[in-house]
Protein backbone atom coordinates (compact mmCIF):
# COMPACT_ATOMS: atom_id res chain seq x y z
CA UNK A 1 0.00 0.00 0.00
CA UNK A 2 1.44 3.54 -0.82
CA UNK A 3 1.43 5.86 2.24
CA UNK A 4 -1.30 8.84 1.70
CA UNK A 5 1.86 10.93 2.21
CA UNK A 6 3.34 10.14 -1.45
CA UNK A 7 2.31 11.26 -4.58
CA UNK A 8 2.26 8.90 -6.98
CA UNK A 9 0.69 8.76 -10.67
CA UNK A 10 0.03 6.34 -13.61
CA UNK A 11 2.30 6.35 -16.40
CA UNK A 12 2.39 3.58 -18.96
CA UNK A 13 5.42 1.91 -20.09
CA UNK A 14 5.31 -0.37 -22.81
CA UNK A 15 1.50 -0.35 -22.88
CA UNK A 16 0.95 -1.00 -19.42
CA UNK A 17 -0.50 0.92 -16.14
CA UNK A 18 2.34 1.59 -13.54
CA UNK A 19 2.05 3.29 -10.28
CA UNK A 20 4.91 5.60 -9.95
CA UNK A 21 5.80 6.43 -6.32
CA UNK A 22 7.12 10.02 -5.85
CA UNK A 23 8.60 12.10 -3.56
CA UNK A 24 7.23 12.65 0.09
CA UNK A 25 4.90 15.07 0.84
CA UNK A 26 6.75 17.56 2.96
CA UNK A 27 4.77 19.20 6.09
CA UNK A 28 4.97 21.95 4.83
CA UNK A 29 2.76 21.20 1.18
CA UNK A 30 0.30 19.69 3.46
CA UNK A 31 -0.03 22.74 5.50
CA UNK A 32 -0.38 24.21 2.32
CA UNK A 33 -3.26 21.74 0.47
CA UNK A 34 -4.94 22.35 4.48
CA UNK A 35 -5.03 26.06 3.40
CA UNK A 36 -5.93 26.08 0.11
CA UNK A 37 -8.47 23.54 1.06
CA UNK A 38 -10.71 26.02 3.53
CA UNK A 39 -10.33 28.93 1.07
CA UNK A 40 -11.80 26.46 -1.62
CA UNK A 41 -14.01 25.83 1.07
CA UNK A 42 -13.83 22.08 0.09
CA UNK A 43 -14.46 19.84 3.04
CA UNK A 44 -13.70 17.07 0.94
CA UNK A 45 -10.30 18.27 0.70
CA UNK A 46 -9.96 19.54 4.09
CA UNK A 47 -10.67 16.23 5.39
CA UNK A 48 -8.36 14.06 2.77
CA UNK A 49 -5.25 16.39 3.92
CA UNK A 50 -6.11 16.56 7.63
CA UNK A 51 -5.59 12.49 7.49
CA UNK A 52 -2.49 13.11 4.96
CA UNK A 53 -1.51 15.71 7.84
CA UNK A 54 -1.96 12.47 10.13
CA UNK A 55 -0.35 9.93 8.16
CA UNK A 56 2.55 12.19 7.95
CA UNK A 57 2.89 12.92 11.45
CA UNK A 58 2.31 16.36 11.48
CA UNK A 59 1.11 17.68 14.59
CA UNK A 60 -2.46 17.73 14.76
CA UNK A 61 -2.00 21.53 16.13
CA UNK A 62 0.19 22.85 14.15
CA UNK A 63 -2.08 21.50 11.13
CA UNK A 64 -5.14 23.37 12.44
CA UNK A 65 -3.23 26.34 13.65
CA UNK A 66 -0.28 26.64 9.99
CA UNK A 67 -2.89 25.33 7.60
CA UNK A 68 -6.79 24.85 8.41
CA UNK A 69 -6.60 28.37 10.40
CA UNK A 70 -4.43 30.40 7.86
CA UNK A 71 -7.23 29.69 5.01
CA UNK A 72 -10.19 30.93 7.26
CA UNK A 73 -8.27 33.91 8.37
CA UNK A 74 -7.52 34.67 4.53
CA UNK A 75 -11.20 34.02 4.05
CA UNK A 76 -12.08 36.89 6.59
CA UNK A 77 -9.90 38.69 5.34
CA UNK A 78 -11.25 38.62 1.53
CA UNK A 79 -15.00 38.95 3.18
CA UNK A 80 -13.67 42.22 5.09
CA UNK A 81 -12.51 43.37 1.63
CA UNK A 82 -15.98 42.58 0.40
CA UNK A 83 -14.58 40.03 -1.70
CA UNK A 84 -15.95 37.32 -0.56
CA UNK A 85 -20.29 36.72 0.81
CA UNK A 86 -20.96 35.67 4.10
CA UNK A 87 -22.38 32.46 2.61
CA UNK A 88 -18.63 31.85 1.39
CA UNK A 89 -17.62 32.59 4.99
CA UNK A 90 -19.64 29.80 6.05
CA UNK A 91 -18.73 27.49 3.66
CA UNK A 92 -15.19 27.85 4.15
CA UNK A 93 -16.26 28.08 8.05
CA UNK A 94 -17.78 24.52 7.50
CA UNK A 95 -14.40 23.33 5.39
CA UNK A 96 -12.45 23.92 8.24
CA UNK A 97 -14.63 22.46 10.96
CA UNK A 98 -14.25 18.48 9.06
CA UNK A 99 -10.79 18.55 8.81
CA UNK A 100 -10.55 19.93 12.65
CA UNK A 101 -13.19 16.99 12.86
CA UNK A 102 -10.35 14.61 11.88
CA UNK A 103 -7.34 16.01 13.54
CA UNK A 104 -9.24 16.03 17.21
CA UNK A 105 -9.64 12.34 17.08
CA UNK A 106 -5.31 12.86 17.59
CA UNK A 107 -5.50 15.91 19.97
CA UNK A 108 -7.62 13.96 22.47
CA UNK A 109 -5.81 10.54 22.28
CA UNK A 110 -3.16 12.65 23.95
CA UNK A 111 -4.79 13.07 27.41
CA UNK A 112 -2.92 13.03 30.26
CA UNK A 113 -3.97 11.62 33.47
CA UNK A 114 -3.86 13.77 36.42
CA UNK A 115 -6.52 16.57 36.30
CA UNK A 116 -5.15 19.83 35.78
CA UNK A 117 -8.09 22.08 36.63
CA UNK A 118 -11.82 22.60 35.69
CA UNK A 119 -13.10 25.52 33.25
CA UNK A 120 -15.96 27.27 32.02
CA UNK A 121 -15.68 28.07 28.72
CA UNK A 122 -18.04 29.64 25.97
CA UNK A 123 -18.27 32.43 23.53
CA UNK A 124 -19.64 35.70 25.35
CA UNK A 125 -23.18 37.02 24.96
CA UNK A 126 -23.67 38.22 20.81
CA UNK A 127 -21.15 36.12 19.12
CA UNK A 128 -21.36 32.81 17.42
CA UNK A 129 -18.09 32.36 16.65
CA UNK A 130 -17.14 28.79 17.63
CA UNK A 131 -14.41 27.16 15.78
CA UNK A 132 -11.23 28.90 17.96
CA UNK A 133 -13.62 28.16 21.53
CA UNK A 134 -13.72 24.68 20.20
CA UNK A 135 -10.04 24.17 19.47
CA UNK A 136 -8.86 26.12 22.82
CA UNK A 137 -11.53 23.12 24.44
CA UNK A 138 -10.13 20.10 22.54
CA UNK A 139 -6.15 21.03 23.43
CA UNK A 140 -7.49 21.89 27.04
CA UNK A 141 -9.19 18.32 27.15
CA UNK A 142 -6.16 16.84 26.06
CA UNK A 143 -4.00 18.86 28.94
CA UNK A 144 -6.35 16.98 31.52
CA UNK A 145 -8.61 20.31 32.04
CA UNK A 146 -12.25 19.15 32.49
CA UNK A 147 -13.26 21.37 30.57
CA UNK A 148 -17.41 22.86 30.69
CA UNK A 149 -18.20 23.88 27.18
CA UNK A 150 -21.47 26.11 28.01
CA UNK A 151 -21.41 26.98 23.46
CA UNK A 152 -21.74 30.03 22.38
CA UNK A 153 -23.46 33.34 22.44
CA UNK A 154 -23.44 32.72 26.46
CA UNK A 155 -25.51 34.97 28.95
CA UNK A 156 -23.07 36.67 31.31
CA UNK A 157 -24.93 35.47 34.41
CA UNK A 158 -24.53 31.54 33.04
CA UNK A 159 -20.60 32.11 32.69
CA UNK A 160 -21.02 32.47 37.19
CA UNK A 161 -23.84 30.67 37.77
CA UNK A 162 -21.99 26.88 35.97
CA UNK A 163 -18.94 28.23 38.11
CA UNK A 164 -20.07 28.39 41.20
CA UNK A 165 -21.59 24.97 40.15
CA UNK A 166 -18.98 23.41 39.23
CA UNK A 167 -16.58 25.27 41.58
CA UNK A 168 -14.31 25.73 38.45
CA UNK A 169 -10.36 26.99 38.17
CA UNK A 170 -10.79 29.30 35.36
CA UNK A 171 -13.90 30.61 33.35
CA UNK A 172 -12.77 30.98 29.41
CA UNK A 173 -14.42 33.68 27.49
CA UNK A 174 -14.37 34.00 23.65
CA UNK A 175 -14.72 36.84 21.78
CA UNK A 176 -14.54 37.15 17.73
CA UNK A 177 -15.87 41.00 17.04
CA UNK A 178 -15.16 43.90 18.43
CA UNK A 179 -19.03 44.42 19.48
CA UNK A 180 -18.97 41.69 21.43
CA UNK A 181 -15.90 42.28 23.31
CA UNK A 182 -17.32 44.15 25.92
CA UNK A 183 -19.41 40.86 26.97
CA UNK A 184 -15.81 39.98 28.38
CA UNK A 185 -15.25 42.69 30.21
CA UNK A 186 -18.86 41.92 31.65
CA UNK A 187 -18.11 38.82 33.02
CA UNK A 188 -15.57 40.60 34.95
CA UNK A 189 -17.18 43.06 36.41
CA UNK A 190 -20.17 40.94 37.16
CA UNK A 191 -17.52 39.04 39.22
CA UNK A 192 -16.37 41.82 41.33
CA UNK A 193 -19.69 43.23 42.05
CA UNK A 194 -20.48 39.71 43.55
CA UNK A 195 -17.39 38.97 45.52
CA UNK A 196 -16.48 36.65 43.87
CA UNK A 197 -13.65 38.10 41.42
CA UNK A 198 -11.18 36.11 44.02
CA UNK A 199 -12.54 32.81 43.49
CA UNK A 200 -12.15 32.08 39.59
CA UNK A 201 -9.45 33.18 37.28
CA UNK A 202 -10.43 34.39 34.08
CA UNK A 203 -8.85 34.13 30.63
CA UNK A 204 -9.70 35.69 27.41
CA UNK A 205 -9.36 34.98 23.72
CA UNK A 206 -10.07 35.62 20.11
CA UNK A 207 -9.16 37.07 17.02
CA UNK A 208 -9.49 40.49 18.16
CA UNK A 209 -8.68 40.23 21.67
CA UNK A 210 -5.11 41.53 22.87
CA UNK A 211 -3.11 41.25 26.05
CA UNK A 212 -3.49 44.87 26.33
CA UNK A 213 -7.50 44.73 26.63
CA UNK A 214 -7.27 41.78 29.10
CA UNK A 215 -4.90 43.71 31.49
CA UNK A 216 -7.41 46.80 30.97
CA UNK A 217 -10.37 45.19 31.96
CA UNK A 218 -8.40 43.28 34.76
CA UNK A 219 -8.37 39.78 33.52
CA UNK A 220 -5.64 37.10 34.47
CA UNK A 221 -4.43 36.40 31.45
CA UNK A 222 -4.99 36.19 27.57
CA UNK A 223 -4.31 33.61 24.97
CA UNK A 224 -3.21 34.00 21.51
CA UNK A 225 -4.03 30.45 20.42
CA UNK A 226 -4.89 27.19 21.69
CA UNK A 227 -1.56 25.94 22.42
CA UNK A 228 -0.81 30.02 24.70
CA UNK A 229 -4.25 28.80 26.34
CA UNK A 230 -2.58 25.79 27.95
CA UNK A 231 0.54 27.44 28.60
CA UNK A 232 -1.02 30.50 30.42
CA UNK A 233 -3.53 27.92 32.22
CA UNK A 234 -0.91 25.94 33.62
CA UNK A 235 1.36 28.91 34.83
CA UNK A 236 -1.73 30.69 36.63
CA UNK A 237 -2.98 28.05 38.22
CA UNK A 238 0.49 26.36 39.45
CA UNK A 239 1.09 29.74 40.68
CA UNK A 240 -2.35 29.66 42.90
CA UNK A 241 -1.17 26.08 44.39
CA UNK A 242 1.81 27.37 45.42
C1 LIG B 1 -15.67 31.68 10.25
C2 LIG B 1 -16.16 33.06 10.50
C3 LIG B 1 -17.53 33.25 10.64
C4 LIG B 1 -18.53 32.10 10.67
C5 LIG B 1 -18.52 31.47 12.10
C6 LIG B 1 -18.74 29.98 12.08
C7 LIG B 1 -18.46 29.38 13.43
N1 LIG B 1 -19.13 28.26 13.67
O1 LIG B 1 -17.67 29.86 14.22
C8 LIG B 1 -19.85 32.83 10.32
C9 LIG B 1 -20.00 32.80 8.82
C10 LIG B 1 -21.13 32.28 10.95
C11 LIG B 1 -19.53 34.27 10.76
C12 LIG B 1 -20.48 35.21 11.08
C13 LIG B 1 -20.17 36.55 11.30
N2 LIG B 1 -18.95 37.13 11.23
CO1 LIG B 1 -17.31 36.13 11.16
N3 LIG B 1 -15.63 35.39 10.80
C14 LIG B 1 -15.25 34.17 10.60
C15 LIG B 1 -13.73 34.14 10.33
C16 LIG B 1 -13.52 34.07 8.82
C17 LIG B 1 -12.92 33.03 10.97
C18 LIG B 1 -13.05 32.85 12.48
C19 LIG B 1 -12.39 31.56 12.87
O2 LIG B 1 -13.04 30.56 13.08
N4 LIG B 1 -11.03 31.53 12.83
C20 LIG B 1 -10.22 30.33 13.02
C21 LIG B 1 -9.99 30.09 14.51
C22 LIG B 1 -9.09 28.87 14.71
O3 LIG B 1 -9.30 31.22 15.02
P1 LIG B 1 -9.90 32.09 16.22
O4 LIG B 1 -11.36 32.06 16.19
O5 LIG B 1 -9.22 33.40 16.20
O6 LIG B 1 -9.45 31.29 17.53
C23 LIG B 1 -8.11 31.16 17.95
C24 LIG B 1 -7.63 32.29 18.88
O7 LIG B 1 -8.29 33.51 18.68
C25 LIG B 1 -7.78 31.73 20.25
N5 LIG B 1 -9.07 31.78 20.96
C26 LIG B 1 -10.32 31.82 20.48
N6 LIG B 1 -11.21 31.79 21.48
C27 LIG B 1 -10.53 31.73 22.63
C28 LIG B 1 -10.94 31.69 23.96
C29 LIG B 1 -10.00 31.65 24.98
C30 LIG B 1 -10.44 31.59 26.38
C31 LIG B 1 -8.61 31.68 24.65
C32 LIG B 1 -7.61 31.67 25.72
C33 LIG B 1 -8.19 31.72 23.32
C34 LIG B 1 -9.14 31.73 22.32
O8 LIG B 1 -7.48 30.36 20.07
C35 LIG B 1 -8.09 29.92 18.84
C36 LIG B 1 -7.28 28.79 18.29
O9 LIG B 1 -6.03 29.23 17.86
C37 LIG B 1 -13.31 35.52 10.96
C38 LIG B 1 -12.00 36.11 10.40
C39 LIG B 1 -10.91 36.21 11.44
N7 LIG B 1 -9.82 36.80 11.07
O10 LIG B 1 -11.03 35.79 12.55
C40 LIG B 1 -14.57 36.36 10.66
C41 LIG B 1 -14.87 37.58 11.51
C42 LIG B 1 -14.55 37.33 12.97
N8 LIG B 1 -16.31 37.75 11.35
C43 LIG B 1 -16.68 38.97 11.25
C44 LIG B 1 -18.02 39.41 11.10
C45 LIG B 1 -18.21 40.90 10.86
C46 LIG B 1 -19.09 38.51 11.17
C47 LIG B 1 -20.59 38.86 11.09
C48 LIG B 1 -21.02 40.09 11.90
C49 LIG B 1 -20.93 38.98 9.59
C50 LIG B 1 -22.34 39.41 9.26
N9 LIG B 1 -22.43 40.49 8.51
O11 LIG B 1 -23.30 38.82 9.67
C51 LIG B 1 -21.24 37.56 11.64
C52 LIG B 1 -21.43 37.64 13.17
C53 LIG B 1 -22.35 36.62 13.73
C54 LIG B 1 -22.34 36.71 15.24
N10 LIG B 1 -23.34 37.35 15.84
O12 LIG B 1 -21.45 36.20 15.89
C55 LIG B 1 -15.49 39.93 11.35
C56 LIG B 1 -15.38 40.61 12.71
C57 LIG B 1 -14.88 42.04 12.63
C58 LIG B 1 -14.72 42.60 14.01
N11 LIG B 1 -13.49 42.83 14.39
O13 LIG B 1 -15.65 42.80 14.71
C59 LIG B 1 -14.30 38.98 10.98
C60 LIG B 1 -12.96 39.37 11.62
C61 LIG B 1 -14.20 38.97 9.43
C62 LIG B 1 -13.74 40.30 8.89
N12 LIG B 1 -12.47 40.49 8.67
O14 LIG B 1 -14.56 41.16 8.64
N13 LIG B 1 -18.18 34.46 10.80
Amino acid sequence: MIPLTHRCSIEHYAGRPKVVVMARMSEQEILERLREAVIRADGEAAEFSAKEALAAGVDPIRAVEEGLATGLREVGERFSRLELFLSDMMLSAEAMTRGVRILKTTISERKEMTKSGTIVIGTVRGDIHDIGKNIVSALLTASSYDVRDLGTDVPTENFLSEAKQTSADVIGLSALLSTTMPSQAEVVRRLVETGERQRFKVIVGGAPVREEWARQIGADAYGKDASDAVAKLNQLLRRRRT
